[in-house]
């Protein structure tokens, strides 16, 4: 059988495709895009024929692994049952109901019910929307402002970004737009210093409620976090942090949000973030692995307390995507849950692969020039980059360095992310020992590299 026409493809692509997050111009420079073409497991095939072990997921998202026959033949059934209906007009379909009820079960209690889109982005818009109607309604419409942290993601929407601390996407479009505030986050490498864990973990939740109090309780309606940061560069918060900002959203009547786009079915060892966290949310925001990235779906668990309100004292909500609730991708999404209870993958990744990958990149690069810190909870983790250990100092040129090591990943065929000066990865929860052992091996090849080049070695 013979392969897609890559030169040709490429030069498509060129000509016609605008891709998301990037600079065109260097793509060209470069050639043009890699072009996958299958995927099994954790390993992707490129038009070239290159195996590439994949350590993101896709983009943290394909937490089942690639090529699950129970997935396909669930859309197949689907399509050819009920390829479209809506949940418009005082209609639904089986999956639709199935799902939001099976989410209602999975979530912690108090989140009752599932708002669906397409994309985490769009769930984010609803919830901004969902949480300012709500105070409207409780008479308190001045409460409008929103607080997101310092590299937290959430989403590329004009609403989404203004939730997101990344300075680069304001400066793109004239955002935030107004009604949004930003804190710093608990970064414990770079900012914990001599303080001990605990004392920095409320220290950044602090920052939370002095902004509360700087803004005015009355004209605040929500803060909005992800259990960790992801996109952010995997920023792992200290214990104390959560129930802080728990207490904090309590005492001043701020709705709190937990994106767990993420976090959320397993990645960190736990159904979701909020378990691990304790978090006791008002909205979990959801996608990626609710199908594990096999078609587009996204959810909005909304809160007793709002969706109470919402619906005795709100009439109708004017909001609603044409594919809210599309039957395929619920359908997947249920054989891809259904598939990770069977499969265990929760316990997995809590009892043995997410602790065996980060024990082995932790002996491997135990004593390694460049390497900082390894973290990690469950599938998800994050290696820090530096020029000298001892001081974590790091080297010029604002995230190079991660860059070079990214690169250096992907000549060796194995993906990982490089975020500002981290390596970040977070395989699927199916990874083998004998793959965590290979991922390692690369890794660290990839940082003797980068080392070299960087001379630190
Ligand atoms: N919330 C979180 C926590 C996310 O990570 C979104 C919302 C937005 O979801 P959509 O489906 O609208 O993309 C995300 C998405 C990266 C990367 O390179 C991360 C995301 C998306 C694309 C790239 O780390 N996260």
């Amino acid at each position: 059988m013979s392969g897609p026409d890559t030169a040709e493809l490429k030069r498509l692509s060129g000509a016609h495709h605008w891709h998301p997050f990037t600079d065109h111009k260097e793509l060209a420079a470069l050639g043009g895009p890699r072009i996958i073409t299958h995927a099994e497991g954790v390993w992707l095939t490129d038009s070239a024929g290159h195996r590439i072990l994949d350590a993101m997921s896709g983009l943290w998202c394909v937490n089942v692994g690639y090529g699950r026959r129970e997935l396909a033949e669930a859309a197949f059934s689907q399509l050819n049952d009920l390829s479209f209906y809506h949940g418009f007009f005082k209609t639904t379909t089986e999956p639709t109901v199935r799902l939001a009820s099976k989410l209602a079960e999975l979530t912690p209690p108090g989140l009752s019910r599932a708002f669906f889109a397409n994309s985490g982005s769009e769930a984010n818009d609803t919830i901004i929307r969902m949480a300012r109607h709500y105070w409207a309604l409780k008479g308190k419409p001045g409460k409008r402002f929103i607080i997101g942290r310092e590299h937290g993601y959430h989403g590329s929407t004009m609403a989404a970004i203004s939730l997101n601390g990344m300075k680069v996407m304001h400066e793109q479009g004239g955002l935030p737009l107004p009604g949004f505030a930003h804190v710093m986050t608990p970064y414990p490498f770079e900012g914990q210093g001599e303080m001990s864990a605990e004392a920095f973990g409320r220290l950044a939740a602090r920052a939370v409620e002095e902004k509360i109090l700087e803004l005015g309780p009355e004209n605040v309606a929500a803060f909005i976090g992800e259990p960790i940061q992801g996109a952010g560069g995997v920023i792992i918060p200290p214990e104390s942090y959560w129930p802080e900002i728990n207490r904090i959203c309590r005492e001043h009547d701020i709705l709190l949000i937990a994106d767990e786009v993420i976090c959320g079915f397993g990645r960190l060892g736990h159904w979701f973030g909020s378990h691990r966290y304790g978090i006791t949310p008002d909205f979990m925001t959801l996608a990626k692995g609710i199908t594990s990235g096999y078609v587009p779906l996204s959810a909005v668990m909304v809160g007793d307390r709002v969706a109470e309100t919402l619906i005795e004292e709100g009439g109708e909500f004017y909001h609603g995507f044409t594919y809210s609730g599309h039957p395929v991708a619920c359908a997947v999404a249920l054989a891809n849950l259904e598939l990770i209870e069977r499969e265990g993958l929760v316990a997995r990744v809590r009892d043995d692969i997410g602790p065996y990958l980060l024990s082995r990149l932790r002996t491997l690069l135990a004593d390694h020039p460049i390497v900082g810190e390894i973290r990690g909870e469950g599938m998800i983790g994050a290696i820090e980059i530096v020029k000298d250990r001892r001081t974590r100092e790091r080297f010029s040129g604002n995230g190079k360095a991660a860059l070079i090591a990214r690169d250096h990943c992907f000549q060796n065929d194995l993906i990982m992310r490089g975020v500002r000066e981290s390596l970040v990865f977070a395989p699927a929860f199916t990874l083998t020992h004998d793959e965590a052992d290979e991922l390692a091996r690369r890794a660290k090849q990839a940082l003797d590299l980068t080392a070299r080049d960087l001379g630190a070695l």
